[in-house]
């Protein structure tokens, strides 16, 4: 319970948190202790670890070889698009269920498979209500998930799923335009959903630039997720603003 109450704290404190988000089937391990030291340069609060579709089985070493070459430990999240990215190196997992969407595998199937699995690991785990937002084009999530997003310009139905993830006991909501997205999450929205629960709020897909971070704290955002970005440019972090 360690991390998810740091976050709790971060919120109450208004402590803005950043998670570089590494998809271990995009990542050459050789490049590992570059990518770690521009982390560790970086204003990251959070190494988060997943991706839709992740073939190669490297995450466990993809994990100890970022502490090996870490002095600062960041919490290391696992973000996991199905069971088989589960990794007991890590330090917690986001416990998904995909509240946006209508296809029973990503609401609960995933996670009845994954619970014997996570039973026999040290990790934290942490229910997260997860609410894909449409971002003008097909995204992995969609595509691999197989459901449709939510209308990025009705605010209300993000509000009221995000509500009802609260209500079913979500200890965060995770509103995702998808990795690459054209368009981030529009800034009303987080503003209107973020007012309106009481848990944290991260928000990620399709931040491109550092004003689009502050542009998604100032609207409300708790935790901001950077995976393209830092992944197209590991010096994404020392760009002027
Ligand atoms: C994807 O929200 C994350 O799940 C990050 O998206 O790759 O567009 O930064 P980007």
């Amino acid at each position: 319970t360690n991390i998810y109450n740091n976050i709790l704290k971060s919120k109450a404190n208004n402590e803005k948190l950043l998670a570089i988000l590494l998809d271990p089937d995009k990542i050459d391990l050789n490049t590992v202790p570059v990518l770690v030291e521009k982390i560790n340069q970086s204003p990251a609060t959070h190494i988060f670890i997943g991706g839709s579709v992740v073939h190669n089985n490297i995450i466990d070493e993809l994990i100890l070889q970022i502490r090996q070459f870490s002095q600062e430990a960041l919490p290391i999240v696992l973000f996991p698009g199905n069971p088989s990215q589960i990794s007991n190196q890590a330090d917690a997992i986001l416990f998904l269920s995909l509240i946006s969407g209508r296809n029973p595998d990503f609401l609960i199937e995933h996670q009845v498979k994954a619970a014997p699995i996570l039973k026999n690991t040290n990790l934290e785990i942490i229910s997260t209500g997860y609410i894909l937002i449409s971002s003008g084009t097909q995204t992995a999530v969609e595509r691999v998930s197989q459901t449709k997003p939510l209308d990025r310009n009705n605010f209300d139905l993000a509000l009221a799923t995000a509500q009802a993830g609260e209500m079913l006991g979500n200890k965060l909501i995770y509103l995702e335009a998808g990795s690459g997205a054209k368009n981030a999450v529009p800034m009303e929205m987080i503003k209107k959903v973020s007012q309106n629960i009481n848990i944290p709020l991260i928000v990620g897909g399709g931040i491109v630039d550092l004003q689009g971070i502050q542009n998604a704290y100032y609207a409300g955002a708790d935790l901001v997720v950077i995976g393209t970005a830092f992944e197209k440019d590991v010096n994404f972090f020392n760009q002027k603003t």
